[in-house]
């Protein structure tokens, strides 16, 4: 996969995407990341990217003009498909991410990410240029670096042998809909805590049956809206 972002703030990215899983995946050729500073697509001698809202208000405004041309700029650098290029704006007014979003996002093989400022962008950017939209909570971040952030990192690791097993991201909480089950490592006993027994026996089915029935029990106690949306067996 290829990421191309776009930012007012690309050494933002610099140490997220230079660590652990995800500097694996770029030196094993897996995922590319282009940084594109949006500043290098004005024209004007102080490189204006935002101005003052039309009707007033406080805050100032991205400008679509250095957007749509970075983005032009990455579009025509593509040989095929172009015109169905997922571009998508990080913004709190956008669809809620999560695990089924970014199962959807891993399925293609480039994205488009644009980093708004928290003041706004230029609504025609909304309108005619992206082609999603997408939020990573009800709260409000400075910019859409950290969600790009977040987004990248969570579709990055479900993309086939990013993850040493296929199966470390199947039992993850959220991909089953359910929270995950309790871990332990050594030592089987911790300032007189145990490890549960069972975990102990060797008993494969024994051990998948209590996992399952502890990743309900938590789900029922932390998050209970989640059962509602799954067919438990
Ligand atoms: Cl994508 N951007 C900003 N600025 N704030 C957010 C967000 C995005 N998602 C949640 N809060």
């Amino acid at each position: 996969m290829h990421i191309d972002i776009l930012t007012l703030f690309p050494q933002m990215f610099d140490s997220p995407f230079g660590a652990s899983i995800f500097k694996r995946a770029i030196d094993s050729k897996l995922v590319s990341v282009s940084l594109h500073n949006i500043r290098d697509h004005t024209h004007d001698k102080h490189r204006t990217v935002d101005d003052y809202a039309y009707g007033g208000g406080a805050g100032m405004i991205l400008k679509p003009e250095p957007i749509f041309e970075a983005v032009a700029a990455i579009k025509a650098t593509i040989k095929e498909g172009a015109e169905k290029l997922p571009v998508i704006l990080l913004t709190p007014q956008g669809r809620r991410f999560c695990q089924e979003v970014a199962g959807e996002l891993a399925g293609y093989s480039r994205l488009v990410l644009i980093c708004g400022r928290y003041e706004g962008v230029d609504e025609r950017v909304r309108q005619h240029l992206a082609t999603d939209e997408i939020s990573i909570g009800d709260y409000v971040l400075s910019g859409g670096e950290l969600a790009a952030m977040v987004v990248v990192d969570a579709v990055v690791r479900l993309l086939p042998g990013v993850l040493g097993s296929a199966a470390s991201a199947a039992d993850d909480s959220h991909t089953s809909g359910l929270l995950e089950y309790p871990q332990y490592t050594r030592p089987p006993l911790y300032k007189g805590w145990s490890v549960p027994a069972v975990l102990l026996s060797g008993d494969h089915a024994r051990i998948a049956k209590w996992r399952h029935e502890q990743a309900i029990q938590r789900t029922r106690q932390r998050r209970p809206e989640l059962l509602e949306k799954i067919d438990l067996p």
